[in-house]
């Protein structure tokens, strides 16, 4: 089966004012297409919260991943499974999921792309492109130049990630990276829908206009 990795992830935020369900359904509805659940809890508290992610997004037809829990990823049938580098090991997740299941991997660095392409994952995440208050990763800010550098090594498709707002995402497009993903875009606005919407709009324009460019 083709996997086909998702271009814009929001990813749920484990401190909002909105619980994680409320947030998935306001980029749902704004039109977004791919939710990646952070629930930092034990897996078996954030298990009703998943349900209910996992019903929206089959009800909008968007792509559920869930975020360093395998077991919590194969109970509610999610399409993928976001670890990061002191999570389970790829090679590991990937037996407990299966063939079909979408297995990405926060990187930050040359060494850890290079890893990551010995391993069975479907896409990277590489960050922090720009500075975040979402979290504390402990690695430098990549930058425009950064990102372009280490995506030109990895045979996976790549997920910039980190401080990317709606004014520096047009530097990045031509980077080589296959999408974007974003929390405070969406959750410092009052509303995520209207967020969600812009954000696709920009997208969707700015690609259209690179296709032209070739
Ligand atoms: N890792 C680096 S930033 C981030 C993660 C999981 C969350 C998203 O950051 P932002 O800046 O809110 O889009
Ligand atoms: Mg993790």
């Amino acid at each position: 089966m083709k996997k086909v990795v998702p271009e814009l992830h929001f990813l749920t935020h484990p401190a909002h004012t909105l619980s994680h369900s409320e947030q998935a359904a306001r980029v749902l509805a704004g039109g977004l297409t791919c939710i990646q659940f952070r629930w930092k809890g034990n897996p078996e508290e954030g298990r009703e919260e998943g349900k209910r992610i996992r019903e929206l997004c089959y009800q909008y037809g968007a792509c559920f991943i869930v975020n360093d829990h395998p077991g919590l990823a194969l109970e509610l049938d999610a399409d993928g499974l976001h670890l990061g580098q002191t999570d389970m090991h790829p090679a590991k997740a990937r037996e407990i999921l299966g063939p079909d299941k979408i297995i990405g991997l926060s990187t930050h660095t040359k060494n850890e792309i290079m890893n990551a392409l010995n391993a069975p994952v479907d896409y990277i995440g590489l960050g922090p492109v720009f500075p975040t208050r979402t979290k504390e990763t402990g690695y430098p800010v990549l930058g425009r130049e950064g990102l372009q550098s280490l995506t030109a090594m990895a045979s996976v498709p790549v997920i910039a990630i980190g401080g990317i707002n709606l004014e520096n995402l047009p530097g990045l497009l031509n980077s080589g990276i296959r999408g974007l993903a974003f929390t405070s875009l969406l959750l410092d606005r009052e509303s995520p829908e209207e967020a969600a919407a812009e954000l696709i709009q920009m997208w969707k324009t700015n690609k259209i206009a690179e296709h032209a460019k070739r």
